[in-house]
């Protein structure tokens, strides 16, 4: 029983014969925990996973035990306390990008000229940085008692890096401030300096949304989770070729795969949708980024 309801059997005082622990004792433990958990983090914190059963793998065979690097442990208490603490949500859209890549294709010669690369990263980063201009519910934080909601006034977005050490999210500080040049040079820096192991800890924090790109190794879809204590991030896989129909004929375009994962204590799934669509026509119009 304790074992089902992740209770650490080391912690629980034994009413019973000799002190032995009654399922009584395991109850009356699970009580106080859950009634002191608020005081010290808010509802969410009384949220216990329940403890993994310790397996010998090496009773069927060869095994070799590796321990995770201290950044991969790290991140993987991050992704547990995201995914038991937040109700997530995943919106799934697409977003034409067939004149985006003609233009961002047509401008690499010119990016070179600067030294940068451009990738279709910078376009993201500018057309997330005028959604969440515009719905500004996606650029809060819950507080952490979940009683109000901060807006931020600035646009910093997170960037997620895939390192040999394990994910690392650097921040890119007022997107919506910086061209598509400097952004693609930002982003190389920061993602050079986590692949080293040069990010300082103030180089990850401060973030409003963040930015997850798998679009150069594949997928159509998936769902990442929320980097809290922010409110959504956005999930890019690889942009296919699609037929389109326009009303009299299938085109071919160019579609980019979006998902949207979102706090629904924080948002809810009409704005998903909307933030989803307002994303998609700042990515299948860049003019509009202008305006
Ligand atoms: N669809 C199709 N092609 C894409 C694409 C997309 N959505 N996104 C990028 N590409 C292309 C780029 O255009 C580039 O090709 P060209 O040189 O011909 O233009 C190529 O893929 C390689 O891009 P890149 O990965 O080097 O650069 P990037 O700006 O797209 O991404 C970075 C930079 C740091 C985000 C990336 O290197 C990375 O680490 N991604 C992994 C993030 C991750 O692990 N997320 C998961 C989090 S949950 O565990």
């Amino acid at each position: 029983m304790a074992r089902e309801l992740g209770v650490d059997l080391s912690q629980v005082p034994g009413s019973g014969l000799k002190g032995r622990i009654l399922k009584e004792d395991v109850q009356a433990h699970i009580k106080t925990r859950l009634n002191a958990a608020p005081a010290a983090g808010g509802a969410a914190a009384s949220v216990m996973p329940p403890v993994a059963e310790d397996i010998d793998f090496s009773q069927w065979g060869d095994v070799d035990v590796q321990p995770l690097g201290r950044l991969q442990e790290l991140a993987a208490k991050n992704f547990q306390r995201s995914w038991l603490q937040i109700p997530h949500v995943t919106h799934n859209d697409e977003a034409d990008i067939t004149e985006l890549e003609a233009f961002r294709k047509a401008s690499k010669a010119e990016a070179e000229a600067h030294d940068v690369r451009l990738t279709p990263l910078p376009f993201l980063l500018k057309a997330c940085a005028k959604a969440l201009q515009q719905m500004p519910e996606f650029c809060a934080s819950l507080s952490a008692d979940g009683r109000s909601r901060i807006f931020k006034k600035y646009i910093h977005i997170g960037v997620a890096v895939d390192t040999p050490n394990g994910l690392l999210v650097p921040v890119i500080r007022d997107v919506d401030k910086k061209g598509l040049f400097e952004l693609a040079e930002e982003c190389v820096t920061l993602a050079g300096l986590a692949r080293k192991k040069q990010l300082k800890p103030d180089q990850m924090k401060g973030g409003c949304f963040t930015l997850s790109s798998l679009g150069a190794l594949g997928g159509t879809s998936f769902t990442p989770i929320v980097n809290a204590p922010e409110v959504a991030i956005l999930g890019i896989a690889k942009a296919a070729m699609k037929p389109f129909w326009n009303g009299q004929s299938f085109e071919p375009r160019l579609m980019l795969p979006l998902s949207l994962s979102y706090d629904h204590r924080a948002v809810n799934g009409a704005q998903a949708a909307r933030f989803t669509a307002l994303l998609a026509s700042f990515l299948t119009d860049i003019r509009k980024l202008l305006l």
